[in-house]
């Protein structure tokens, strides 16, 4: 491996962070049902547990995002409780979600609900977790919303953006100085017919409308198959409105598949627009990087692993590309040698510069291989086998 190579990679991965989900180490589902694992967690403080694990043999999640209904039984009485819990595991809390889609209330919507009751509770929900996230130190509330309408003529869509806009602004006179409020949107699912925030065009003016601590936030499964993800992220870097991520990878739909295990490329194309920002501005793009899948299928923290690790590889892959060349080749039209800036970085194989990195650091160097032999799966599924398969607090 170049010398260069090595350190390029070393630098980059110094500064970088994943989040991980609570929600990701639960039993989660399709709407067809669920397929239990013995070994997923079921309580806050298993939560942790598992995303310590991950922490402990990768090294860079240090934080998992928190969905207030699912993981603080009394809301904000609960929140001194989980700071310590996660202390007590070693991670720190992350992002909180608010959960403005489950209960029966939100039938019709949450902020664009048509009854100013069901809206104004939506807001209280959002203001709580407000809170929540600063008692816990936590800097981003991460808002989804589920809103939207299944058949034409059914809602109002203009009154509802008014809504939109009002809750927003509510919701940031919440915040402290140093909280953010990002907006995600979703193109569809659950509604099928309209969507109040279906894509970043609706998000970024909500955005602004709600207040100057209020960001967007782009989910990778979150867009119509071909809609280029990378060129949207460019532009809310440009607006200085893009305020994290949410990665996740998908062959169809919101399909939550573990990262870069469908398309890698995509993935590198958007790291690769944040660092040539960074690279063309001078200074580093505040973006929160976080992970949002759900694991049916493969073990949960096995899963999130896979996940942790390619993104990181991707992200040093992207840190490869020598952006003066590009520069120099996109002024004089070099077409190829542009594209062959990014298609020689993408192919480089980053691993053995990850593992020296590792290495340097007291990190397995092999973390998949690391947890297979610590014996921990083993452990929770005999420890956690015992109580009803049936506990959980998520979807489906
Ligand atoms: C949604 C969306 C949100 C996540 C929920 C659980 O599809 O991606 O970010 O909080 O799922
Ligand atoms: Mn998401
Ligand atoms: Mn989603």
């Amino acid at each position: 491996m170049q010398p260069h190579v090595t350190d390029r990679v070393a630098s980059s991965l110094d500064g970088f962070r994943i989040e991980v989900p609570s929600w990701g180490f639960a039993n989660t589902g399709t709407r067809f049902g669920k397929f239990l694992q013995p070994a997923a967690a079921a309580t806050i403080d298993e939560k942790f547990a598992d995303a310590a694990q991950v922490h402990a043999l990768t090294g860079i999640c240090p934080t998992v995002a928190l969905h207030v209904s699912w993981d603080f039984e009394r809301g904000l009485d609960s929140a001194a409780a989980v700071a310590q819990l996660a202390h007590r595991h070693g991670v720190a809390p992350g992002s909180v979600n608010p959960n403005l889609f489950q209960d029966q209330i939100y039938k019709f919507g949450s902020f664009g609900n048509p009854d100013a009751h069901v809206r104004s509770r939506a807001v209280r929900h959002v203001v709580d977790s407000v809170q929540i996230a600063g008692r816990l130190h936590s800097r981003d509330v991460a808002l989804w919303f589920a809103d939207g309408s299944n058949y034409p003529g059914t809602a109002n869509i203009r009154m509802r953006r008014t809504w939109f806009e009002e809750g927003m602004r509510a919701a940031h006179s919440a915040l402290a100085r140093d909280q953010r409020l990002l907006v995600e949107y979703k193109p569809f699912e659950p509604a099928f017919y309209h969507t109040d925030i279906a894509d970043w065009g609706m998000a970024l003016p909500l955005a602004r409308a709600a207040g100057p601590q209020a960001r967007v936030l782009v989910d990778t499964g979150h867009h119509y198959l071909s809609q280029n993800i990378e060129q949207i992220v460019a532009w809310l870097l440009a607006e200085g409105m893009l305020g994290g991520f949410h990665f996740n990878d998908r062959r169809y739909a919101d399909d939550d598949l573990t990262l870069g295990s469908i398309d890698p490329y995509q993935i590198f194309r958007i790291f690769h627009e944040i660092l040539f920002f960074e690279h063309e501005t001078g200074t580093r793009a505040d973006v929160a990087y976080m992970i949002d899948q759900s694991h049916n299928l493969k073990g949960k923290i096995e899963a999130m692993i896979q996940t942790v690790t390619v993104a990181q590889e991707l992200y040093a892959k992207a840190a490869l590309v020598d952006h003066r060349r590009l520069a120099v080749a996109q002024a004089a039209s070099g077409l190829v040698d542009a594209e062959s800036l990014l298609q020689d970085a993408f192919s480089t194989d980053v691993r053995p510069a990850i593992r020296e990195w590792r290495t340097a650091r007291g990190l397995p160097i092999d973390p998949l291989q690391a947890f297979r032999d610590s014996g921990y799966l083993e452990r929770i599924t005999a420890e956690r086998a015992g109580r009803s398969a049936a506990a959980t607090t998520s979807y489906a």
